[in-house]
């Protein structure tokens, strides 16, 4: 019976956000043909989390016979680091891993998100992964699953609720992402000035918080820097676009632009092409990006990017990883750290980052 209840509830929510996606949708998602190998092929940056077994080891679910029901809430399908995450969830908790995931795609729509995890609650589903669009206002919810007994994993993102709340959380280290990106172009600038202009993320999200407070901890000790002005791009090329166009009208001396990630890169791009300001290796604006997708170190390849942080979406292995011990009534760490690495332009060194060739593309596990 649940599980006929299982999937009726999850057509109805999957409408409820599709519905919703008419008017917010980020419109450049990639094809399926940009998004990535699946969670399989490992790259030297992407680590074996220690824990989780080999797809054929004989303890996962698909060998002991039984069917994990697994809910993830999901952001959305705002970028394509999203996508890559999503594809890397929906591979790894497949039915022949032995799992039944009832993905939603909460369309960056916080009420969306709320009410799909008590979806889940009373579906009684085995564990939850939530990846939350934003930090606050997970308190009451959480207390729900806690108190139905049902294992919550915080993915990606984090949220501000006691950690008593859910079984354990992981995902990148965002401030860290941002003192990177900072410490990088005090690097790069070796003492120039530097008027900085920067493109957030979605606005409440752990991402947004910890990237702008890690680079304005280094735009602190950098006294010739000055941050002109900081939106939200929402982690969308059309947010991108729309508020370097906005930039554009308002500053003209501006010499750096941060973007949160790479689909907001490639907006500021459309916007700077459209106005004739040159940028990159051989520009007047140096770009920083985040996610070091695919595409987004293709234009780090090519010079156009002059730094990009990577910030890794395969992370579907260490929640699986989380929840084999749990099936196995083992312990969990509270906290998983997805590490990342960063990437610079050819012809840069830099003790932050590693300098891009097509040598380190191809080997791209996303
Ligand atoms: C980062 C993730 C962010 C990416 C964006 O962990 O939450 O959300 O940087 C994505 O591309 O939209
Ligand atoms: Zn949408």
């Amino acid at each position: 019976m649940k599980k006929k209840v299982v999937s009726v509830l999850v057509a109805a929510m999957t409408v409820v956000s599709l519905a919703a996606c008419g008017n917010s949708g980020s419109g450049d998602t990639p094809t399926a043909a940009d998004t990535p190998a699946s969670a399989d092929t490992k790259t030297a940056d992407t680590p074996a989390p220690a824990d989780t077994p080999t797809e054929n080891s004989e303890d996962t679910p698909a060998a002991s016979g039984e069917t994990i029901s697994v809910g993830f809430a999901q952001v959305g399908h705002e970028s394509d680091w999203r996508a890559a995450n999503t594809k890397n969830y929906q591979d790894t908790f497949s039915a022949a891993n032995g799992y039944e995931l009832s993905f939603v795609d909460c369309d960056n729509d916080h009420a969306v998100q709320i009410e799909t995890v008590r979806s889940f609650i009373e579906q009684e589903l085995d564990y939850i992964c939530i990846a939350p669009i934003q930090s606050a206002g997970w308190d009451t919810v959480l207390q729900e699953a806690k108190d139905a007994g049902i294992p919550v994993l915080i993915v990606d993102r984090a949220v501000d609720a006691d950690a008593s709340l859910y079984t354990t959380a992981l995902g990148c280290d965002m401030v860290a992402e941002g003192e990177t990106a900072g410490n990088w172009l005090a690097e790069y600038l070796n003492g120039a000035d530097a008027n900085i202009l920067v493109i957030e993320g979605s606005v409440g999200a752990s991402a947004t918080l910890g990237r702008t407070e890690g680079f304005n901890n280094i735009v602190a000790k950098n006294s010739n820097w000055k941050v002109l002005d900081s939106q939200s791009g929402d982690f969308t090329q059309a947010g991108g676009q729309e508020v370097m166009e906005s930039f554009i009208k308002s500053y003209s001396d501006f010499n750096v632009v941060v973007c949160q990630n790479d689909n907001e890169a490639y907006g500021a791009m459309d916007a700077m092409d459209a106005a004739g300001i040159t940028y990159g290796v051989d520009g007047d604006v140096t770009i920083i990006s985040f996610d070091a997708t695919h595409n987004g170190l293709q234009y780090t390849l090519d010079g156009k990017i002059t730094c990009n942080v990577e910030c890794n979406p395969l992370q579907a292995g260490f929640a699986e990883g989380v929840i084999q011990k749990l099936q196995a009534g083992e312990a969990v760490d509270a906290w998983t750290l997805v590490v990342d690495e960063a990437f610079v332009a050819p012809g840069i060194t830099s003790s932050y980052a590693i300098t891009m060739s097509q040598e380190v593309l191809d080997g791209r596990a996303y």
